[in-house]
């Protein structure tokens, strides 16, 4: 009971008998810690800048990774402050009454980033506000020195009125602040908005801010202007930043077709393609042709499954030895009835925590999530793509898209033989589930009940879920 064991999952378990119940405690390392302090990103720019759909991707992308990450959307303060909005008028530099609400919610939202990264355990905040002076910036700047924070600004500037128009259209328009309201009046109501702000916005210097940590990012990525990053995470912000894009595509994520190991209900392994499985590589290619995409990309893993699904499309294809499936180590070509009978507790573990659980001489879904990680941002940088993957695999990918937690993650239903096809929308992914009409094994296997006893053990304990697990 008193002593702690770290160790690694699949070399060593520590086991103790409490009561009835067989206590194991064990430790993940599979993931890169970071252990430094935490970080404020400061978006800056005006209104219709494609802020906040930077702050939304960005935060998506650090929980995926494995950074805990929050967005803090100062302008929602505001609406949950002033419950009515009237006009512009309420962001004109002279309206005082207003500033004092704006300035109020600001403080607001720094307090609950405080309480975010003492007790929630975060890492990062995206503080999503507009801060178009430097005063406003310093405030930042102090509040997050006095507290040991780093910041980095993240800058978007547009000269491009067209760009400006479809932003407007895209998000603003379907904004809180624009219910009930004539379309053409909120498009200039929005208009006259930024030019309010235009009066006292000052972007981030070259010279007087030449010691902040920043990215200037100009006309949705046409060129970067990158200043004094200071660590591993700023840095990978950089590198994600300069990678996606908003051009209008679609990616499909599929399976491979049923292999004749899947109708053996055995896991793993490199099997070739059983005759339905081989029938839904042909569905596959006729659906694929009926979308009429030009320049599609087709991606597979290095497995024969995926590569025999793909050959029936009849087109070119890219093999990625990162999309191969997770790898079982011990439990490789194993049924679920055969893994429960050889190493009970290894079946009892992977139950607990499905995403950290990593087979004896294998791969967790964690370790997969940091393997697909340059799949992911290859992903962000093409167009359209069709990925043929594996259950774990499409699983992690589809993760991303659709923000689930790690929690839900290894839950996530993907059937065989179903395409989804995901389009991105506004502030996220719009997904379609299309069943292509060749029957297959179910290798789905739902979530176990979590008994009762073992929750209040875990209250017992006071264990953070994030570190240890029973
Ligand atoms: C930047 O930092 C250097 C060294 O700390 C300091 O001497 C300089 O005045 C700073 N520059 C600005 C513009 O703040
Ligand atoms: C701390 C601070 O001044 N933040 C400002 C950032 O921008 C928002 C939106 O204009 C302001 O309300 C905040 O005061």
């Amino acid at each position: 009971r008193d002593k702690k064991v770290y160790c690694n999952v699949s070399e060593l378990v520590y086991t103790a008998h409490v009561e009835n119940f067989c206590l194991c405690v064990f430790i993940s390392a599979s993931v890169p810690q970071f252990t430094n302090s935490p970080t404020m990103i400061v978006m800056v720019g005006l209104p219709a800048r494609g802020k906040t759909y930077i702050s939304k991707k960005l935060t998506r992308y650090l929980n995926w990774i494995g950074v805990p990450t929050r967005v803090f959307n100062v302008g929602q303060y505001r609406r949950d402050a002033v419950r009515t909005y009237k006009s512009f008028e309420f962001f004109c530099p002279d309206n005082e009454e207003a500033m004092k609400i704006r300035k109020a919610c600001a403080l607001a939202a720094l307090k609950d980033v405080f309480c975010y990264f003492t007790q929630d355990h975060g890492q990062v905040a995206v503080f999503d506000a507009t801060n178009t002076t430097r005063e406003r910036r310093e405030v930042i700047l102090t509040f997050a020195k006095e507290n040991g924070y780093k910041v980095f600004f993240v800058e978007s500037l547009c000269d491009d009125p067209e760009i400006i128009a479809e932003n407007i259209k895209q998000v603003k328009l379907s904004s809180p602040d624009y219910v009930n309201c004539d379309k053409e009046e909120a498009v200039t109501d929005f208009l006259k908005r930024i030019d309010c702000y235009k009066l006292t916005y000052v972007p981030l210097d070259d010279d007087k801010d030449r010691n902040l940590s920043y990215i200037k990012i100009f006309n949705v990525g046409s060129r970067y202007l990158v200043n004094q990053v200071q660590d591993h995470i700023q840095s990978r912000i950089v590198y994600y930043l300069m990678n996606i894009h908003v051009t209008p595509r679609t990616i499909y994520l599929c399976r491979h077709g049923e292999s004749e190991l899947n109708l053996l209900g055995r896991i793993g392994g490199d099997s070739g393609l059983s005759a339905r499985g081989i029938k839904f590589a042909a569905a596959l290619g006729t659906y694929i042709r009926g979308q009429c995409i030009l320049d599609l990309k087709i991606w597979t893993s290095h497995m024969r499954r995926t590569i025999q699904t793909a050959e029936a499309i009849g087109v070119p294809y890219e093999q990625w030895k990162a999309l191969n499936e997770i790898d079982a180590g011990v439990c490789e070509e194993m049924t679920y009835e055969e893994i429960q009978d050889h190493f009970p507790e290894e079946f009892a573990l992977r139950d607990q925590d499905k995403y950290r659980y990593r087979y004896p001489k294998g791969e967790s879904y964690e370790d997969l999530v940091q393997r697909l990680e340059p799949v992911i941002m290859e992903l962000e940088r093409q167009e359209n793509v069709l990925v043929i993957c594996h259950q774990a695999v499409m699983r992690c990918l589809l993760a991303y898209f659709l923000d689930k937690t790690s929690d839900e993650l290894p839950y996530l239903k993907c059937p065989l033989h179903t395409v989804m096809k995901l389009t991105p929308v506004a502030y996220g992914c719009e997904v379609e589930s299309i069943f292509l009409n060749v029957e297959a094994v179910n290798t789905h296997r739902d979530r176990p009940m979590v008994s009762t006893v073992i929750l209040s053990y875990c209250n017992i304990y006071q264990l953070k879920s994030s570190h240890l697990f029973i």
